[in-house]
């Protein structure tokens, strides 16, 4: 899963591709990299951003979904009902669901879900985030959410541990390690730590000022690797090219190859 983000404050992307042409040429540029499936959205979810009204994300994102749904799979990444719902009616079929609040609008739409976890709001959830046991707190609600969903009549339901949404590093790493663990419960995984703070945390090394996202690539690669290895289903990634040569290596059957 390819990452369009069409806003001006993602922390990777953010306004690189606010311009909807510009938007949809980075979407078909991923695809050619070979992205199967191409997350649009049009509100930034990072540590304390600000909410995005209602008719300015639809502004933002419906262009880019209807460009791209021709060419391929495109998810619609949101909090919001109507967002979801006009996203759909142009062509998405997978609902990217940080909130837990679509899977409705999913079923009756007939699409794909994605029930992505998440402590707090974008507003708060970095001040202080706390667990008990983290994984077992993380795989419950994800394994309710995903049940919720089934139950709602969605067909496709995919869980997300929502790294970086509520979690320190440690937490991160935490739930990164335990995806063997997410991936025997039996719903399809997603997993996103493309480019993220944690890994600009643990790659400068303790005591030093984090990496900034230019600079994380390394990191987004191994960790891509990591989930790959662990069975996950489908990785969310600004660097396409690179983490499909990287996952290649961890999915090539050695039997036929000299
Ligand atoms: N991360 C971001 C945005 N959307 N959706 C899912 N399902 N999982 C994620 O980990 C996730 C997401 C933040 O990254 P961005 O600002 O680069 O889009």
């Amino acid at each position: 899963m390819g990452v369009v983000n069409v806003t001006p404050d993602s922390f990777f992307d953010g306004g690189r591709y606010l311009d909807p042409d510009a938007a949809i040429a980075h979407g078909l540029e991923l695809v050619a990299e070979g992205a199967d499936l191409v997350d649009v959205g049009g509100e930034s979810t990072r540590p304390g951003a600000a909410p995005v009204a209602l008719g300015e994300e639809l502004r933002r994102v419906l262009p880019v979904v209807e460009a791209l749904a021709p060419h391929v799979r495109v998810s619609i990444d949101t909090t919001k009902r109507a967002v979801a719902e006009a996203a759909v009616e142009r062509g998405a079929t997978l609902v990217n669901d940080e909130s837990c609040t679509l899977a409705a609008v999913a079923s009756a739409a007939g699409v794909g879900l994605v029930v992505m976890h998440m402590q707090g709001t974008p507003r708060d959830m970095q001040r202080d985030p706390r667990y008990g046991d983290v994984v077992a707190e993380v795989h419950g609600t994800l394994a309710r959410a995903a049940a919720a969903a089934r139950e709602a009549g969605v067909e496709e339901v995919y869980v997300d541990p929502g790294i970086g949404f509520g979690k320190t590093t440690g937490h991160n790493l935490a739930l990164l390690r335990a995806l063997p663990e997410l991936v025997a419960a039996g719903e399809p995984v997603l997993v996103g730590t493309s480019r993220k703070s944690f890994l600009g945390r643990v790659l400068a090394g303790e005591g030093r000022s984090p990496l900034p996202p230019e600079e994380r690539l390394e990191g987004s690669l191994a960790t891509a690797v990591l989930a790959a290895s662990s069975g996950v289903a489908m990785l969310r990634v600004h660097d396409v090219r690179s983490t499909v040569q990287a996952v290649r290596l961890v999915g090539e059957p050695a039997g036929a190859l000299r």
